[in-house]
């Protein structure tokens, strides 16, 4: 059965003369003892929520994965598909992408990340069997990793969470092959795994990866064990293969025709590319039928639940949000409105989270070490711990990257919706995950507080500038930055109703102004801009600003309207959604007087709102370390420089 993997493999790298043999040929023996005696998986239910999942983190090794699926049977992996590997619109990406097959959990292929996921879903898994309770959520979380996974930054990260966190039900399998793309991992690591592990608070154990006997006992103890569990497996990569057997030659590229026939003839395989056998191929058919009386049997404990148990657990299964959160919404709007305060939009922020966490119980917060910063935790929110994971709030420590993969995986497992929180200028830390967020497709919910030199005194380590649009550049992520307490409120809302998209607040940690007084109940964000204040009058220019420089936009229009100049000033708080509105409605918005666009961050990315005649005032380098209020004057971001850069337009 093992053979069969390595034979499917060989052949799809092969044909699409790309890909991976190494890895899905030395991995093949284990793959086979985990998916016909443990895991629990059902090909024609593939998103059965109490499902074992199986991360593939070395994605390079795509082609076993997409060999597993054909072969136990998942309907829309055909053969056809493993003979268009790597092509255009095939299921078989170069590497799995969450989405394109059933039976592919999450997106791999950034070495590590897959990890990091699997810390979020085991975790997930955990918080939702102490809501559900065991009969209907208990299963496990199996993760193939390799040198790399285990050599990126993020694996500190996510094994030391992990550990912390005594999440026993996750067990990692590390391709312990002593081989990556250099050459042997002795040129570039001497790590030693097992006691790393360990001192992560993991059980480790090393096992010959190619002994199917070895690694079921192992992973029979990995069950029993209170702990996260590596199995170290020795094993050759290119397992079978004459010459690159154990070599970086059989790494990344195909084998070739001599190559695959001394392995054929090596593995007693004679049937000739993309044929199997027809007793093997049934005997992998049965294990991918024994998962349907499983399901069968977790339906009917479902469904022998109270109802309202079992209606709220198949609700948040299907990512629809309770009933409460627009008049939760609508309530906090007033309430802004009554108050009138002049409050920070991260303090805003957690006067949301106070109010939604109330509502949406599948709200999971957290923040790397920067709570009372990023106000993330709401009153309610008890701590997850690791004897008690009915508390909905993380402490994710001080692992930004690590966080934003766990959240990954939080998402894409089911049942909550993630968010986390750090300064924005550390989204940098957490980029990666934030990159494959949107490329999945995820509603995580990044909080990133001290949005701009409007921080202060802890100065331009500290200070973004550049991160807003390194961020907008992402593709599918929606970047936030409310204006006011009533915005916040606004975005945050968005965010939450946007399921299948990231979302990334940017919010102050500096008081501002209320802006928006009406109580009218329209999401005035959903547009992604609009006009905050028409000018008086025929538009002689319009002033563009998100987040805390639209109060400066809104003073410049005031020192204008004293000289008799008609501005008018548009808040921007989502340019992705701004994108997405009517050309009429952008026309209408931008109008066709010049503009002046604000905000304290480089320019990149404005000109496309500005035309030909526009300005722009924000940062040009680094902040400084001072008081918020000597800053702004200091890089010339106040409505005076605002007003000037207007008449010199007009
Ligand atoms: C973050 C990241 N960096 C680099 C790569 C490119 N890359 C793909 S596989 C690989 C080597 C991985 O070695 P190992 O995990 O031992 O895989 P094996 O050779 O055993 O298949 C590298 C550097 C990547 N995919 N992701």
């Amino acid at each position: 059965m093992a053979n069969a993997l390595r034979a499917l493999a060989m052949d799809a790298v092969e044909q699409a003369k790309s890909g991976h043999p190494g890895m899905p040929m030395g991995m093949a023996d284990v793959a086979t003892v985990l998916f016909t005696q443990f895991l629990r998986f059902d090909p024609q239910a593939p998103d059965w929520p109490d499902r074992d999942r199986f991360v593939l983190s070395n994605g390079h090794g795509s082609m076993l994965l997409y060999a597993l699926l054909h072969l136990t049977g998942y309907p829309d992996m055909t053969l056809d598909e493993l003979k268009r590997f790597r092509q255009l619109g095939s299921r078989t990406a170069g590497h799995p992408e969450r989405g394109h097959a059933s039976g592919i959990e999450t997106t791999t292929g950034p070495l590590g990340q897959g990890l990091g996921n699997s810390v979020g879903m085991a975790l997930a898994e955990r918080m939702l069997a102490a809501e559900f309770g065991d009969a209907i959520v208990d299963h496990h979380t199996y993760v193939f990793a390799g040198d790399g996974c285990l050599m990126e930054g993020i694996s500190h990260e996510a094994l030391s969470l992990a550990g912390h966190l005594a999440l026993n039900k996750l067990i990692v399998f590390w391709d312990d092959n002593s081989i990556s793309i250099d050459g042997p991992t002795n040129l570039a690591v001497s790590d030693d795994q097992i006691l790393r592990f360990r001192a992560h608070g993991w059980a480790a154990e090393r096992v010959d990866g190619h002994d199917h006997e070895a690694v079921a006992e192992a992973i029979r103890r990995a069950h029993n064990s209170d702990h996260p569990s590596l199995i170290a497996c020795r094993t050759t990569i290119a397992f079978g293969a004459p010459t690159k057997a154990g070599t970086a030659a059989a790494h990344g590229a195909p084998l070739g025709a001599a190559e695959i026939a001394g392995a054929r003839e090596r593995l007693g395989w004679t049937d000739p590319p993309f044929s199997i056998p027809e007793d093997i191929r049934a005997e992998w058919r049965a294990a991918g039928v024994r998962g349907g009386a499983v399901r069968r049997d977790w339906e009917a404990r479902l469904q022998s639940q109270p109802a309202d148990r079992c209606l709220e657990f198949l609700r948040r299964q299907r990512n629809e949000l309770p009933p409460d959160v627009d008049q939760a919404i609508a309530e906090l709007c007033a309430n802004f409105c009554e108050a009138n305060a002049k409050i920070a939009t991260r303090q805003a922020s957690g006067a949301v989270l106070d109010s939604l966490t109330r509502v949406v119980p599948e709200l999971v917060g957290g923040s790397a070490d920067l709570t009372p910063s990023n106000n993330t935790k709401a009153k309610d929110q008890k701590d997850v711990r690791r004897d008690d994971f009915s508390g909905r709030y993380m402490r994710y420590g001080v692992r930004e990257h690590g966080m934003a993969a766990a959240m990954n995986g939080i998402a894409v497992h089911g049942g909550f919706i993630p968010y986390g929180g750090t300064f924005l200028t550390f989204s940098d830390y957490a980029r990666p995950a934030i990159r494959l967020s949107a490329f999945m497709g995820v509603g995580v919910i990044y909080v990133m507080t001290h949005d701009s030199i409007g921080l202060g005194e802890d100065g331009p380590t500290h200070q973004p500038v550049e991160h807003l649009a390194a961020l907008r550049a992402i593709p599918g992520l929606y970047v936030y930055r409310p204006a006011d307490a009533v915005e916040t409120a606004e975005c945050w809302a968005l965010a939450l109703y946007r399921r299948d998209a990231p979302a990334l607040l940017a919010l102050t940690r500096q008081s501002l102004p209320l802006l928006r007084r009406e109580t009218a109940l329209q999401n005035r964000s959903a547009q992604g801009a609009y006009v905050l204040a028409e000018a008086d009058g025929a538009r002689q220019v319009t002033l563009l600003a998100t987040g805390s420089e639209v109060s400066v936009a809104m003073a410049a229009r005031d020192a204008l309207a004293r000289d008799g100049l008609r501005a008018a000033v548009v808040s921007m708080p989502c340019w992705e959604l701004f994108e997405e509105t009517p050309k009429e409605y952008q026309d209408a918005v931008l109008g066709s007087a010049p503009c002046v666009a604000v905000e304290a961050a480089v320019r990149l990315g404005w000109d496309r709102w500005l035309g030909a005649r526009g300005a722009f005032v924000g940062m040009a380098g680094f902040g400084a370390s001072a008081p918020a209020e000597a800053l702004f004057p200091h890089f010339g971001i106040t409505p005076e420089r605002v007003a000037e850069a207007a008449r010199s337009l007009l």
